[in-house]
C-alpha cells in the first residue's frame, strides 16, 4: 500500500502542508538554490492565481499558485531557495519534506547557468529523492554576456532528466517548461535519473539496509535515498516518516541500522 500522497490524498497534502488542490490538478514543486529565479518563474507561469502563507508551523514563506497549460490544471509551490537538501535549516527541511512526503507530480529544479556547478549538488540531491525531476538553466542572458556556453543537451544526458534553457526575467523558454512540465506529469516522459554511485562500503550498507526498509511499506519513498539519509544518521528524516506518514519506526529497525553502519566503519 503507498503511503504518500497517492493515499493519504488531498485533505493530508492541505492539512500538513496547506496546499489546497482540486481533484485532478497535477502538483509541481519548484525548488532551487537562492536566487536564481524560482519566483520570477512562479509568476510568469501563474499570474494573479497565487496565494501566499506561511509553511504549516514554520516561519517560513510559502506561495502556491495554478496555472493551466493545454487541458490540464497544474498547482505550482514555491519552495524556500536552499542550496542543499540536508535539513540543516528549517529551509532546506520544508523543501525536502514538501519533495520528499508530498510526492509532488513533478520536481522544477531552477539552476543559474553562470554558476551551475554550485547548482547542480542540489540537482542531484533531488534526483537521489525522486525520478520526476526536470532542471531549468535559468539566467542564459546573463550567462551569454559573460560569455559562458552551456551544453543543455549533454547536461540533460549527464543527468538522465529533461533540461530546460529560460531567461525567466523575459519568458524565453517558458512555453517549453511548461509542455516538459506537462509531459512528465503526465506520463509521457519517464525520466531516469544518473545514480551516484557511492563508495563500495556505502553500496553494501545500502543493499542491507534497503530491503528493511522496503518491509516498512512507505509507499513511493526512494528506499536507496532513505538508506542514505539513515546511514548518514539524520534524525530529521525519522521525524518526517512519523509526522507525514504516521508511521514510527521500531527502536530495533534503528538499532538495526546503526549497528550496520558500525560494521562498515570499523572494516
Ligand atoms: N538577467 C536575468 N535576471 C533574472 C532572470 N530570472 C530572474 N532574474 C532576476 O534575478 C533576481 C532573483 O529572482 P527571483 O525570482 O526573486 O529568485 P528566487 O530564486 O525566487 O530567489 P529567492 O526566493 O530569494 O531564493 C530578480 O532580480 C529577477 O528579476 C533571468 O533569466 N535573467
Ligand atoms: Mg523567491
Amino acid at each position: 500500500m503507498g503511503l504518500t500522497r497517492q493515499s493519504f490524498g488531498a485533505a493530508s497534502l492541505r492539512e500538513k502542508f496547506a496546499i489546497s488542490t482540486k481533484s485532478g490538478q497535477k502538483i509541481i514543486a519548484l525548488a532551487g538554490n537562492p536566487n536564481t529565479g524560482k519566483s520570477t518563474v512562479f509568476n510568469a507561469l501563474t499570474g494573479l492565481n497565487q496565494h501566499t502563507g506561511n509553511w504549516p508551523g514554520k516561519t517560513v514563506l510559502q506561495a502556491q499558485g495554478s496555472f493551466y497549460y493545454l487541458d490540464q490544471e497544474f498547482v505550482l509551490v514555491d519552495l524556500p531557495g536552499t542550496y542543499s537538501l540536508l535539513a540543516n535549516s528549517i529551509e532546506e527541511q520544508v523543501a525536502r519534506d514538501f519533495i520528499c512526503f508530498a510526492d509532488p507530480d513533478a520536481t522544477v529544479v531552477i539552476t543559474d547557468a553562470t554558476c551551475l556547478e554550485r547548482n547542480l549538488n542540489l540537482v542531484l540531491q533531488v534526483t537521489e529523492i525522486t525520478e520526476r525531476v526536470i532542471v531549468v538553466v535559468n539566467l542564459l542572458d546573463e550567462a551569454r554576456r559573460k560569455k559562458i556556453q552551456v551544453d543543455l543537451g549533454k547536461l540533460e544526458q549527464e543527468l538522465g532528466v529533461p533540461v530546460v534553457g529560460t531567461v525567466a526575467r523575459s519568458g524565453e523558454g517558458l512555453d517549453d517548461l511548461k509542455q516538459k512540465i506537462y509531459d512528465l506529469a503526465k506520463g509521457r516522459i519517464n525520466p531516469k535519473p544518473t545514480m551516484i554511485k557511492y563508495d563500495i562500503r556505502v553500496e553494501e550498507c545500502i543493499n542491507t539496509i534497503e530491503p528493511l526498509i522496503s518491509e516498512l511499506h512507505l509507499g513511493r519513498l526512494n528506499t536507496r535515498w532513505l538508506a542514505l539519509r539513515l546511514i548518514d544518521g539524520d534524525m530529521t528524516i525519522i521525524e518526517g516518516i512519523e509526522q507525514y506518514l504516521g508511521v514510527n519506526l521500531s527502536d530495533s529497525f534503528k538499532s538495526e541500522v546503526s549497528l550496520e553502519w558500525a560494521k562498515v566503519q570499523v572494516n
